[in-house]
């Protein structure tokens, strides 16, 4: 910075204007879907390698306490690109959200103050992207085989290939062909890990040896847990976890409630590979009905049978091990093509001289159950899906490295680019900016407590509308709508979350100050709880 300053004099105009775009700091902001830190090696006691993944972290800083504000897609969306939480920013939930993009958002700023803007992959916010150079962004959920990307003249084109290489193709080729004068931002949004995990062929045996240890909860009988005793979440029902959409039990001619959706996904392969995917599969599913027979008399014309007198059934011990384990394969799977792909970006920008003045950030846009309270999804703000992983590079002049423990949330991330590429940061933004962490600077206030709100319910997983505030050792829930439970949990002592001590008279006094908390936040965020 220094050096560049004292030359500038004797530059023209225009090497000017270069010199001080070289000192705003590109930005490669890497995001998954449903990507856990579970399912990281950098976050310790993880299920699998992620070794490009954990070289962002290793070279870099790792969030240790790092969460979002409402653990659904579009939601976490809008509240990394608004800097605000989803009540500002109108985008509450997937099922009836439209985002206003006439609002402001961090993209449209950066691109006014010179900033090249570009977004691949999931964008999942219906309405047409604003603020953005480029964009090729993939239909709702997007496919994971040969997906069809929309395109900014409004028509759609398909591309072969794996989703999550197709995503690195699109971002690495957009890099090459920018203005290299001009700072940039480039948002690379992956499909991966979303259900209904199916990996690249390539891999479609990696992780087959492996037997994954459930967690310690798994068994889970949410007592005490009104909410969680409802929801449609759990690995051990073959409705909420669909035999054959997500573990991948078929046999042809086999329905269940997601079947028609998994044969479509499959069906967009090109013949060859169809034939290699059923090769693999097919024997998988002919050995889970030898060992399991009662689960073939359970297929019936109309489709799985999945409720008995009404309600859902439970799977045995050893059935619901089965799909645990698939699940856990699976998923791996198409972890492992993410790393790699990570592995492509790190790589490109290393060749290309990038990295000094590149902030390469990687997160999802929440975390995930791996079989914790015996589920998946996400939604509930317990630990594993409120947290999301977060792990930066730094360019230089940031010299903050290792593991940070303040709590950062993803309101954060539009304040701390926008103060990174010199932007002021407009005040209604809700985030703070994450630059004094990233510097090093000694912080004296950081905030003390977050505040959640998750909106989508009735909806598929059946998990109520709750809100509440989480603090470094406690977190209080009030689960609301057509339910009025409240729930508090001491993360020191409990930090499965096993245990509602709400009603504990030893807890009365953290009860109370945890509600004062509440009221505190919803006072400093503008939460009108009527009004949503
Ligand atoms: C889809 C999935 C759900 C998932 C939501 C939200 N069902 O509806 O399992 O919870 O997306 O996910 S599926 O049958 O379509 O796979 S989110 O990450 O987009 O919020
Ligand atoms: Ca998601």
């Amino acid at each position: 910075m220094k050096r560049a300053l004292t030359v500038l004099p004797l530059l023209t105009l225009a090497a000017q204007a270069v010199a001080q775009n070289q000192q705003r700091p590109n930005i490669v902001y890497i995001m998954t879907d449903d990507h856990t830190a579970q399912m990281m090696s950098c976050y310790g006691n993880s299920y699998m390698q992620t070794p490009n993944l954990d070289r962002i972290a290793q070279e870099g800083v790792l969030f240790r306490n790092s969460y979002v504000a409402n653990s659904l897609s579009g939601p976490s969306r809008a509240c990394m690109i608004t800097g605000k939480h989803s009540h500002k920013n109108g985008f509450t939930n997937n099922e009836h959200g439209v985002f206003d993009g006439s609002q402001q958002t961090m993209p449209k700023l950066l691109q006014a103050a010179g900033y090249q803007t570009a977004l691949i992959g999931k964008w999942h916010l219906v309405s047409t992207p604003t603020g953005f150079d480029y964009y090729e962004i993939l239909r709702g959920q997007g496919e994971y085989y040969n997906p069809d990307f929309i395109q900014m003249d409004g028509s759609t084109k398909r591309s072969e290939g794996y989703c999550t290489d197709v995503v690195t193709d699109k971002a690495i080729d957009w890099m090459d062909h920018r203005d290299k004068e001009k700072p940039f931002i480039l948002f690379v949004h992956h499909k991966a890990c979303h259900r209904d995990w199916l990996p690249d062929l390539k891999y479609l045996r990696a992780y087959e040896d492996q037997t994954f240890q459930a967690p310690a909860n798994f068994n889970d009988n949410w007592e005490g847990r009104l909410a969680a005793q409802q929801q449609e979440m759990t690995i051990a029902s073959s409705h909420d976890m669909d035999l054959i959409y997500d573990n991948k039990a078929y046999l042809p001619g086999d329905k269940s409630r997601l079947s028609g959706t998994y044969l479509a996904y499959v069906n967009r392969l090109g013949q060859k590979d169809r034939q290699a995917y059923w090769a693999f599969y097919d024997s998988i599913s002919c050995d889970f009905y030898r060992r399991f027979p009662e689960m073939r008399e359970r297929m019936t014309p109309q489709g799985l049978q999945i409720q008995k007198d009404g309600k859902r059934i439970v799977e045995n011990a050893a059935v619901t091990d089965w799909k645990y384990q698939r699940y856990m394969r699976d998923y791996a799977k198409v972890t492992k093509s993410l790393d790699d792909n990570v592995g492509r970006l790190l790589d490109y920008l290393k060749e290309h001289n990038m990295l000094e003045n590149t902030l390469i950030v990687y997160t999802s846009d929440q975390g995930f159950y791996m079989g914790e309270h015996g589920w998946f999804d996400k939604r509930f703000m317990y630990e594993e899906s409120l947290n999301t992983p977060l792990v930066m590079r730094l360019p230089d002049g940031y010299g903050r490295r290792g593991e940070i423990a303040e709590m950062v949330q993803n309101i954060d991330y539009a304040p701390t680019f926008l103060e990174m590429a010199g932007v002021k940061v407009p005040s209604d933004m809700q985030g703070e900016s994450l630059v004094p962490l990233l510097k090093g600077q000694k912080v004296k206030k950081w905030r003390d407590a977050i505040y959640y709100h998750f909106y989508e319910y009735p909806a598929e997983h059946a998990v109520k509308r709750h809100y509440g505030v989480r603090t470094d050792r406690y977190k209080l829930i009030h689960f609301y709508d057509d339910i009025d439970a409240w729930e508090l949990y001491d993360l020191k002592e409990d930090p499965t979350e096993m245990h509602n001590v709400y009603d504990d008279p030893a807890y009365a006094k953290v009860q109370k100050d945890m509600h004062r908390r509440l009221k505190a936040l919803e006072k400093k965020y503008d939460v009108e709880m009527g009004k949503l």
